[in-house]
């Protein structure tokens, strides 16, 4: 399960924490991110958040432009901007995050190639990919599959109550026409549902800690000194249940020996918002 065994190998090699903080390049990034009801300093879009923490890692300096839902794909079409996927139809989609690097003029669309941008851009500052780009991919399907999956059911019915009204409707709209039932019935609080759902996200992460482990990686980094993009990944998905769902935070911040509020609490300097 989540290809740990394969990802160790490349991950031996370890990588010494950097200090590119203190020494910011004077490159500018836009953000594209989703506003939310907690204000601009903020942030919740779980993908973005993944950009987010990688740039400040790398020091490059961005500013966000806030996006509600309904109109990313105008706004994108409109600057110019490359859909995040296209499905083997040709149905293309458009999200967030999106960045624009006003040093090279160029548009990039989802959180990987965005990481995997950066690091051939600005090859300088610390790397995300440092035992390539493959190995990682590989994590994240896994992660998405396993862990990502049973988590979005329980998201949703909070996200929705943190939206601003111009997002709303269409949210509310997309997952009801997704889930085929109205928000409020995906996992209600207190029900049965719910509970089943943060079993599986629990077991899930259950396995994954206990392949970690296995594979020597004690924390609170997946793969040794310094974070990666793997790191990032998993973080974005926690700090979504961090900022919306507090109470449920609580128990999985403990959960698996104190690793997963030990990797956000190693990261916190990433965190800070731009
Ligand atoms: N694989 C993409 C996924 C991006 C994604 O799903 N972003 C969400 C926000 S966290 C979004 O923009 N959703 C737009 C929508 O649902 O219409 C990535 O990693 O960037």
């Amino acid at each position: 399960m989540f290809g740990l065994g394969r990802v160790n190998q490349h991950f031996t090699r370890r990588i010494k924490a950097s200090n590119s903080l203190k020494t910011p390049l004077r490159t500018m990034i836009t953000l594209y991110d989703i506003p939310c009801t907690l204000g601009d300093d903020h942030p919740r879009s779980p993908n973005v958040w993944k950009t987010r923490v990688a740039l400040k890692y790398k020091g490059l300096q961005y500013k966000t432009e806030w996006v509600a839902f309904p109109d990313i794909k105008p706004l994108m079409q409109k600057l110019g901007a490359p859909p995040s996927a296209k499905s083997r139809s040709g149905t293309e989609f458009y999200t967030v995050p999106v960045i624009y690097d006003s040093t090279t003029g160029h548009y990039i669309a989802d959180s990987f190639k965005i990481a995997q941008y950066l690091d051939t851009t600005y090859p300088s500052t610390p790397p995300l990919f440092p035992a390539g780009a493959d190995v990682v991919a590989s994590f994240e399907k896994h992660f998405i599959r396993e862990t990502v999956s049973p988590l979005i059911p329980l998201m949703v019915p909070r996200v929705i109550t943190h939206l601003q009204p111009r997002c709303t409707e269409f949210f509310r709209t997309t997952r009801e026409q997704r889930f085929k039932c109205t928000i409020e019935e995906i996992a209600p609080d207190g029900s049965e549902k719910r509970k089943e759902g943060w079993e599986k996200v629990r077991k899930s992460l259950d396995t994954f800690a206990g392949c970690l482990t296995e594979n020597g990686a004690l924390g609170p980094y997946l793969f040794g000194e310094a974070p990666t993009q793997a790191d990032f990944i998993v973080l974005g998905w926690l700090l979504w249940i961090k900022t919306l769902s507090p109470e449920e935070w609580e128990p999985i911040s403990h959960a698996n020996g104190g690793r997963w509020g030990d990797l956000v609490h190693a990261t916190e300097k990433y965190q800070e918002f731009s």
